[in-house]
């Protein structure tokens, strides 16, 4: 173990007084647990007063949360900490001065998803704050989901630049990254198991220190922080992984003419110690901001050990191969919708399309990098008329979303479930019909959530992704 750091964290004694950099969704939850816990005395929340989100600060201050949606529990536990005078929110970074540990949580999204390299302006503007204003012997934690090799290679760098210590033997540095989802923020951080990888065993040890207190269900799985930057990104590419081959297979069930849904009931019916299928859902394509960039962060993390990796030669990694898979269900979705206007006569130039849901998940208002974007721009293409429904999302850049469902139904002739929001659920075919007014409309089910035949009985011309079963009745 590193006996220079050690002595200097033995010196300092438990950790007191913590900042957290960035007040967001991640972040603001981080920093009131802290502050609650009876383990820390003072609580910094450190956010940039520009433009976009200065405002955050003086909302903080006042004890509410300026975060969208539902976040049980979260306003009050605000309230609570700042009247107990444990948590503040300051632009000031020289307040950084001092504190015993200091986490980042700071976006870091694609400046264009199209090239996949990661923004990470906003997180090395942070670490150079933080190096500047840190003392010796502080814990500096990234909570933001970087490419694996970032912690220990650029950080560090930034980190020791600004602050002409070192890692390691002045300061202690650390990845624990974070596990939340919108409206569970907080049971998620007390809940989910803590991954937690220092640069070596000090800084292990201290990060261990800190995220220990605010767990209540959850516990602590200390490793490197280069395994702690794969798990993470790992752990969102086995899912789209495991999307992918959903998908995959339902492609085949719909070429063999059979029903996907039969055929994922007798896999799942395989039960027995040790025996697992975690046969997922296939659907009209995946969004989110997690699984869409994560499996690029961990294949950059492994381009940079290019030489040490063994692989079959010439083939595209297993994980590249499922986003290609992930990302072709939109096109299918579009190829659906031409296939089922040619049987009804008809060309997408003289059609109107009703797409129904541009949220990325159902029931929820977040349409980051949703999969409906891309069937409309390729259904836009093929010169079709394209209206928007949600019931949730108000606005999206560049596109009108309507929540008054009879709008986009008068006179459409296709109606493309993307998103499988409840209320599409319960719709009445024959009203839908009506409202349609045609003899012959088309109905493409993206999330299989309706009965196809009650559509098809009802006069629809019916495609679903996965069912070859009814795909050509
Ligand atoms: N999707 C499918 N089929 C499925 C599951 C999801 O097509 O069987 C699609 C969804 O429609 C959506 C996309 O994939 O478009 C992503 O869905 P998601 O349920 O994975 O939701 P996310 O993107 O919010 O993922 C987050 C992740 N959490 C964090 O990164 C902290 C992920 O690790 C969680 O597993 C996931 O939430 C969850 O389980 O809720």
């Amino acid at each position: 173990m590193n006996d220079k750091l050690k002595q200097i964290l033995e010196r300092k004694g438990p950790i007191k007084k913590i900042g957290v950099v960035g007040m967001g969704y991640v972040g603001i939850p981080a920093a009131v647990l802290f502050a609650d816990s009876q383990a820390f005395d003072l609580v910094y929340g450190f956010q940039r007063d520009s433009g976009s989100s200065g405002y955050k600060i003086q909302m903080l201050n006042d004890g509410e949360c300026p975060l969208k949606g539902d976040e049980p529990g979260l306003e009050e536990l605000i309230k609570k900490v700042v009247s107990a005078g444990k948590f503040r929110c300051t632009p000031d970074f020289s307040k950084m001065s001092g504190l015993d540990a200091i986490t980042l949580s700071i976006q870091t999204p694609f400046k264009d998803p199209k090239d996949l390299i990661p923004d990470f302006s906003a997180l090395t503007e942070g670490l150079r704050n933080v190096g500047a204003n840190m003392s010796e012997g502080t814990l500096v934690v990234l909570e933001s989901t970087v490419t694996p090799g970032t912690t220990g290679g650029m950080a560090r760098r930034i980190l020791e630049e600004a602050s002409g210590m070192e890692a390691g033997e002045n300061f202690a540095l650390a990845h624990a990254p974070e596990r939340v989802m919108s409206g569970r923020l907080l049971r998620n951080i007390r809940e989910h198991d803590r991954i937690i990888g220092g640069i070596d065993e000090a800084s292990t040890d201290r990060a261990v220190e800190l995220y220990s207190p605010v767990l209540t269900k959850g516990r602590v799985i200390p490793m490197s922080a280069m395994a702690a930057e794969v798990t993470k990104t790992a752990e969102n590419t086995f899912r789209d992984l495991q999307i992918a081959a959903a998908n995959q297979l339902a492609l085949y069930c719909e070429a063999m003419g059979i029903n996907f849904y039969d055929v994922r009931a007798g896999i799942d019916s395989l039960k027995g110690e040790g025996v697992t299928r975690a046969i997922l859902w296939p659907g009209a394509g995946v969004g989110g901001h997690c699984l869409t960039k994560d499996t690029y962060h961990l294949e950059r993390g492994v381009r940079m050990n290019d030489g040490k990796l063994d692989h079959p030669p010439g083939g595209e990694s297993l994980f590249m191969a499922a986003r290609r898979i992930n990302d072709f269900m939109p096109r299918h979705m579009s190829k659906l919708t031409v296939d089922a206007l040619a049987q009804v006569g008809k060309k997408p130039e003289v059609s109107r399309v009703a797409i129904l849901g541009w949220a990325f998940l159902k029931n929820s208002d977040d349409a980051r990098n949703t999969p409906s974007e891309i069937y409309r721009d390729i259904i836009l293409n093929a010169g079709a008329e394209v209206k928007v429904h949600d019931p949730y999302v108000t606005k999206y850049t560049g596109v009108k979303i309507s929540h008054v469902l009879d709008d986009i139904l008068d006179d459409a002739d296709v109606i493309a479930i993307c998103t499988g929001h409840d209320v599409y659920t319960t719709l009445d075919p024959e009203q839908v019909k009506k409202q349609m007014g045609k003899d012959d409309p088309v109905i493409i089910d993206g999330r299989n959530i309706i009965n196809a035949d009650l559509y098809i009985n009802k006069g629809f011309k019916y495609k679903g992704i996965g069912r070859g079963d009814k795909n050509e009745h």
